[in-house]
């Protein structure tokens, strides 16, 4: 009998729409996978232009460039052997309804978590990391974030649901510890920086990459950490195709010399975000964000093999 074969190393644009053609997983809670990707096509918090709702599913046909190597460059192993990654789709909820929205995320990742899953999750806007951040408290109590991002994300205006707010509203309800907790690559105004440690813009730009991997390490120590991955953090000379960009940001380049180097951190969940397709150009930003996302599982690979 005749099948369609969407085994990895086929052409670079056939596609079933999972992530880097890892296996498709409707039924995400019961099955042996270590790690849960999950789209999340909403961008009804996002304060600038609208489009991050398409985020997953571009991100998802850039993955498809990458899905030949056996062996990502530099690593040298084949991750599809040592870590066991399903994508579920994307997320189900009411249109144009938040709070069902919020309710479903939650929901969702709390079902995961308490299946002992980790995940990874597509943007959609920054809102998204909110409900999920709700659900890892509920298992991990505070959590450490890695936060990367051109905003900080701590303007108190008042707005529930504001892509721009969501760490105020994390600290306010205490899902996350500011004082294990970094952010890479603001570069707008914050008035307070609530205990968090910030390393903007010009200085990770600036000094040498082995003392900001350091400085990230003295901070998040062996707390679990849940990485944000805010796709505005880079320049959008890279990354043209997100709601709100703001020059003078990081290459594509240093934050995978950063990525690549979280191997032995506890990072238990990570998403990437604002990948809004409509303002990209020749899917550069998709593809960086699909790149981004492959070597931080390559990461977890590695945390694996040493526990
Ligand atoms: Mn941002």
């Amino acid at each position: 009998m005749h099948t369609l074969n969407y085994k990895y190393d086929n052409s670079l644009f056939s596609n079933a729409f999972g992530f880097l053609r890892f296996p498709l997983e409707f039924d995400p809670y019961n099955n042996n996978s270590d790690w849960v990707i999950t789209g999340v096509p909403f961008d009804m918090a996002t304060s600038g232009r609208s489009g991050s709702r398409f985020g997953p599913t571009a991100i998802r046909q850039a993955s498809i460039n990458l899905a030949w190597e056996h062996c990502r460059w530099p690593w040298n192993f084949n991750i599809r052997k040592n870590l066991h990654v399903v994508d579920c789709g994307d997320l189900i909820y009411k249109s144009g309804n938040i709070q069902d929205f919020v309710n479903s995320l939650q929901n969702h990742a709390e079902h995961l978590l308490i299946s002992g899953k980790k995940m990874l999750s597509l943007g959609g806007d920054h809102y998204i990391t909110l409900p999920i951040l709700r659900a890892y408290s509920k298992i991990f109590g505070k959590i450490a974030i890695i936060h990367f991002d051109a905003h900080a994300d701590y303007y108190d205006n008042d707005n529930k649901y504001d892509h721009g707010v969501i760490i105020l509203h994390a600290l306010n309800e205490e899902l996350i510890d500011p004082t294990h907790s970094i952010q890479i690559g603001i570069r707008t105004e914050y008035k307070n920086h609530f205990g968090f440690t910030v390393l903007d813009a010009e200085y990770v730009n600036d000094i040498h990459i082995d003392i900001i991997i350091n400085k990230i390490k003295s901070v998040v120590k062996s707390f679990p950490i849940y990485l944000t991955f805010d796709i505005d953090c880079l320049d959008p000379a890279i990354a043209p195709g997100t709601g709100t960009p703001v020059i003078g940001g990081l290459t594509s380049y240093r934050a995978l010399k950063l990525i690549r180097s979280f191997t032995n951190l506890n990072i238990v969940g990570i998403d990437l975000v604002e990948v809004a397709p409509a303002y990209d150009c020749a899917q550069i930003t998709a593809l960086t964000a699909a790149t981004l996302g492959l070597e931080m599982l390559y990461t977890q690979v590695k945390l694996k093999t040493k526990n």
